[in-house]
């Protein structure tokens, strides 16, 4: 692996300078010998590492050690040989800052017992002092940043407002999220005033992990998809834009809003990269968000069911249709827990040969 360094990168809490800058550089839009490659949810159940430490301490308790989240968040960076580390927390920390309850249950996912069902609701929640209620995450951001040692970049996360939405509205996950949605059609002011309190935790949130040395971060909206266009720009879009325009002076910014193809070109304007999941075609994708936008994406996690070498040739395939530069490597959704740990390392491996191969 060719060793890049880059003197200009000065994360806030560490003076190492970054030894693998790829996903920086994809980012800035510099001209590379192979993209950059991490995978959503890379620290997770297909590592029979994570399912050790997942039967002694429960989720929360795991989110909130720093000592665990820096041993889960390096584990795919020394088992599958990714070019970036993903913090591991969950989007649904926020909720449980702003004030509500939320329980994961094993094998059920997760549960907020008393969800927003309208605006006396509001009672219970407030726009906390992140630097307080979350400063879990912080610490384990600045203790994963030293343990890295420079080795790849950082990557922090929060949930989009809409999505996060679902989950304080629905109280548990959804195929459909139809309450959730209800609530936006039938209170769109609650739901409004909702989304900005989730929007202005969210904007102090993202500020305060660049600060602790992320050195990007993604912002998830996992289930916009089921928004039409229409009211993507109502319900999604507007909040998606604060975000990032306040974020970016601090970090990189990618989005992914899953399934949300028809809103790349707005999202790609609010100058973040951008992430797509596997329903677009790669030059459709590069036609909607312009020449200077970067992508990431879009490889179906359950190809990585196929053998090493048919992972290889669809990898291959994937990078010669988006193209070398301003582009990631990347799933087009999470890695699921049946997948092997070889297969993923295959994945990995096939986007560093075609680096060599050019
Ligand atoms: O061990 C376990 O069983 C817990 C499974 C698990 C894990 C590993 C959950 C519960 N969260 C996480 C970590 C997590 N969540 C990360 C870690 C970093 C990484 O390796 O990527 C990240 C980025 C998330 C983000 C997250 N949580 C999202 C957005 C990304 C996505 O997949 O769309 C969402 C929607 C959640 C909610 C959530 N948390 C956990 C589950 C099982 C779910 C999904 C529930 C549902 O289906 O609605």
């Amino acid at each position: 692996m060719s060793i890049i360094t880059d003197s200009n990168n000065t994360a806030a809490n560490t003076n190492t300078v970054l030894k693998n800058d790829l996903l920086l550089r994809a980012l800035r839009g510099d001209t590379l010998s192979r993209p950059p490659v991490w995978m959503m949810r890379q620290a997770g159940r297909y590592l029979p590492e994570y399912m050790v430490l997942r039967r002694k301490y429960d989720f929360f308790t795991r989110c909130q050690t720093p000592e665990l989240v820096c041993e889960i968040t390096i584990q795919p960076v020394d088992i599958v040989g990714v070019d970036a580390a993903i913090l591991f927390s969950d989007i649904l920390v926020v909720p449980q800052a702003m004030g509500l309850e939320v329980l994961m249950e094993e094998g059920k996912g997760p549960s907020l017992p008393m969800p927003i069902k309208s605006i006396e609701d509001f009672s219970r929640i407030t726009v906390p002092d992140v630097s307080d209620k979350l400063h879990y995450v912080m610490d384990a951001i600045k203790l994963t940043k030293q343990t890295l040692n420079g080795r790849v970049p950082l990557i922090g996360f929060a949930g989009a407002p809409f999505t996060l939405l679902c989950y304080m509205v629905q109280g548990k996950g959804s195929k459909t999220f139809d309450e959730a949605k209800s609530f936006c059609f039938t209170q769109p002011e609650a739901a409004h005033q909702l989304m900005q309190m989730i929007t202005d935790t969210t904007i102090q949130y993202l500020i305060a992990q660049a600060k602790a040395g992320a050195d990007v971060v993604q912002l998830f909206d996992s289930w916009s998809g089921l928004l039409s266009p229409a009211d993507f720009e109502i319900f999604a879009m507007p909040y998606i834009k604060q975000i990032v325009e306040a974020v970016k002076p601090h970090c990189p910014v990618i989005v992914f809003a899953k399934g949300s193809w028809y809103a790349l070109e707005d999202m790609a304007a609010t100058g973040a990269g951008i992430g797509v999941d596997w329903c677009i075609k790669p030059a459709l994708a590069r036609k909607l968000v312009g020449a200077n936008t970067t992508l990431q994406g879009n490889f179906d996690p359950a190809k990585l069911m196929l053998s090493p070498a048919e992972i290889k040739k669809e990898v291959n395939k994937m990078i010669d249709d988006f193209g070398i530069d301003k582009y990631i490597v990347n799933l087009g959704h999470g890695i699921t827990p049946l997948i092997p740990v070889d297969n993923a390392k295959a994945f990995v491996d096939a986007v560093k040969e075609y680096g060599a191969k050019n």
